[in-house]
């Protein structure tokens, strides 16, 4: 079994669709681990993203996922990393697949809606980023 850190980001959450994108993992196969709504600071924001640091959209992406309150959590599963990438879509929602989260509720190729850890090393640094070993059960 594998774990996943999942954002439901700002854009998402102020259209209320946490429980629609909860759902669409749940119904394949993933299982919510922990779960918690938060809002980041800015520089909190700058944290999780710190492997972003050098790219030209760090700032205006940071500013984004702070601007208003997410969902966090962590999703276990088989292959629970690809399974998310998966689910989500795309970065780029006009390139997402069909059926897709981004697919059907991205705005941009910032406001996309969710987050999925991108591999085993990302998934451990942002699980712990947001919870600690009690609250993962
Ligand atoms: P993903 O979330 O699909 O793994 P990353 O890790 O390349 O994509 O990018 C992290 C986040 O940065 C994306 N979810 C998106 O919100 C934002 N982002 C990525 N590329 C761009 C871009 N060219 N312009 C603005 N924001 C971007």
């Amino acid at each position: 079994m594998e774990k996943t850190l999942v954002i439901i980001k700002p854009d998402a959450v102020k259209k209320n669709l946490i429980g629609e994108i909860i759902s669409r993992f749940e119904k394949q196969g993933l299982r919510v681990a922990a779960l918690k709504k938060i809002k980041m600071t800015k520089d909190e924001a700058k944290g999780f993203y710190i492997v972003h640091k050098d790219r030209p959209f760090y700032e205006s992406l940071t500013d984004f996922m702070s601007e208003g309150p997410i969902v966090v959590m962590v999703l276990e599963g088989k292959d629970a990393i690809a399974k998310v990438r998966k689910i989500m879509g795309a970065t780029n929602p006009t390139q997402a697949d069909e059926g897709t989260i981004r697919k059907d509720f991205g705005e941009s190729i910032e406001r996309n809606a969710v987050h999925g850890s991108d591999s085993p090393q990302s998934a451990a640094y942002e699980i712990q980023y947001f919870f600690s070993a009690l609250e993962i059960l």
